[in-house]
């Protein structure tokens, strides 16, 4: 059934004729991050491989403002590039345990079934649901929900995203938790048959991070206070163990070791510094690489997010290791070279104050940059600048904080864009040079620095020749010993042409 205000006609998804022109003209739309057809999205749910194919679901509404229930959006490719839109996977059940919402969770295989665990709404339970037809339709269990109520005698701030793997001859799962004012737990538990779960312990639980204010966060949503641990992660990378949980609108790493059933943290981090990629979800893939997928946040007001017709969106696959001193290593997926188109390059340029680079221009590229920093206390990438700069983008190295920054504060003069100063810990090794990875997609900008250190914008420039990309320098001389600049091609079917 679809909520009031839907701007879908069915299931199957056909969207009325004046939605898809708005959708194909609209210049924020990304043209090769994952999105739905239209409508919301947020948490990227249960990605999975299975059969030739790489699976993603997602958290999806019908409504952007006031957000529906959730549903689950499901995905299919041939190479985490280029998807193919499935039918909705999970929708809520009138009088079911999930009848205000499919929340997260986490897609596996049971004995060669394709099984889907996820969180019911109002109270939060866990339920199951499988697919005897090769994960074209879904089926709940009769016996949901699975879970249904928190361990007797806590008193927990939630209890929702369930994650599973196998261990022996046992299911485990955790589920996102916490203690008011102690901080965020992941509660562990233990089956046999699915059916029935017993509590263990949690897996991990800590005493809040560090509190942040929500300056770096999208400004339209609250940040919680960080004892609710949202979209626990875990999984071995290397010689360690990681635990990934959402919480203060950011997604932290937890590198430990796994021993009696509990991770001992011996060291933690962000996997973005922006507050705009969240709830992120990751999977082991066919070559045995760990990938990471992210909610990409509006920072737009409710009420442009509703005239555009769609909001959020599916941030690009990042594979992760873990670097020879203990950090988290991202990179984005190779694969993503797929998408590249005409190449621009520049070498071996001396950089003083701010040079153009009139031969590249747009909306939808990847931008490679290879800079010595020399003695300048800041020097990085200009992007989506207008001829006269009144709007511009920068993303940009401090040599003396050791940040990497993303100013998004001028990327448009609209005033119901909101921006900010987004800045992620870096430091360059003697010798090493910075070296930046930039995805602009529309709306979208995804960074990459050197493998440690990621931030991920929003923008929305007005000017139709916000395009110009640049280089600069502040207060000294670097040196680009590369530049690349690749165009990017647009991911079908989800585009639209007006
Ligand atoms: N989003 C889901 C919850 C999860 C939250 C609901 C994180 O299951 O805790 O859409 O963004």
């Amino acid at each position: 059934m679809l909520s009031r205000g839907s701007n879908l006609e069915g299931e199957s998804g056909e969207l009325a004729d004046s939605l898809q022109r708005r959708l194909a003209a609209d210049p924020d739309r990304p043209q090769y991050h994952f999105l739905p057809k239209a409508n919301w999205v947020n948490d990227p749910n249960g990605p999975i491989f299975w059969k030739g194919y790489y699976h993603l679901f997602y958290q999806y509404s019908s409504t952007i403002e006031p957000q529906g229930p959730k549903w689950w959006g499901h995905a299919r490719s041939k190479d985490m590039v280029f998807w193919e839109h499935l039918p909705m996977a999970l929708v809520p059940t009138p009088g079911g345990p999930d009848k205000d919402g499919c929340w997260s969770g986490s897609a596996f295989i049971n004995g060669g079934l394709p099984t889907l665990i996820y969180t019911g709404v109002f109270p939060q339970v866990q339920c199951l649901a499988t697919s005897d037809d090769g994960m074209t339709t879904w089926k709940k269990v009769s016996g949901n929900p699975v879970v249904g109520a928190p361990p007797t005698g806590l008193v927990v701030t939630g209890f929702r995203d369930p994650s599973i793997w196998r261990e022996g001859d046992s299911w485990l799962m955790t589920v996102g938790s916490g203690f008011q004012r102690q901080g965020g737990a992941v509660l562990l538990y233990g089956s046999k048959d699915l059916a029935r779960w017993d509590y263990l312990h949690p897996l991990c639980s800590a005493p809040p991070f560090e509190r942040r204010d929500s300056a770096g966060s999208s400004p339209y949503e609250p940040v919680d206070a960080g004892d609710m641990w949202e979209c626990p992660d875990f999984f071995p990378l290397g010689q360690k163990h990681v635990l990934m949980v959402s919480t203060q609108g950011r997604v932290h790493y937890l590198i430990g070791t796994y021993s009696d059933r509990k991770l001992q943290v011996e060291t933690h981090g962000l996997i973005d510094g922006s507050g705009l990629h969240y709830a992120a979800k990751s999977f082991k893939d066919d070559r045995g690489r760990r990938i990471l997928w992210g909610w990409v946040r509006e920072a737009r007001s409710a009420a442009a997010q509703n005239a555009a017709g769609w909001s959020g969106a599916i941030s690009l696959p990042r594979v992760l290791s873990i670097e020879p001193e203990g950090a988290l290593r991202m990179d984005p997926l190779p694969e993503l070279a797929r998408l590249h188109g005409h190449h621009h390059r520049d070498a071996d340029l001396e950089v003083k104050g701010f040079i153009p680079a009139p031969q590249i221009q747009g909306s939808s590229l990847e931008i490679q940059l290879a800079m010595d920093l020399g003695d300048a206390k800041e020097g990085g990438i200009s992007a989506r600048r207008s001829p006269d700069a009144v709007e511009e983008t920068t993303i940009s190295y401090q040599a003396a904080t050791h940040q990497l920054v993303l100013v998004t504060t001028r990327s448009s003069l609209s005033r119901d864009a909101g921006g900010g100063m987004y800045q992620g810990a870096l430091k360059l090794k003697p010798g090493e040079p910075l070296r930046l990875t930039v995805f602009l997609d529309g709306s979208v900008v995804e960074v990459f620095a050197n493998g440690r250190t990621c931030l991920t914008g929003r923008i929305y420039p007005t000017r139709s020749d916000s395009l110009g990309v640049g280089i600069f320098a502040k207060e000294g001389r670097a040196r680009v010993k590369s530049l690349d600049a690749y165009e990017m091609k647009a991911i079908s079917p989800n585009r639209f042409t007006a």
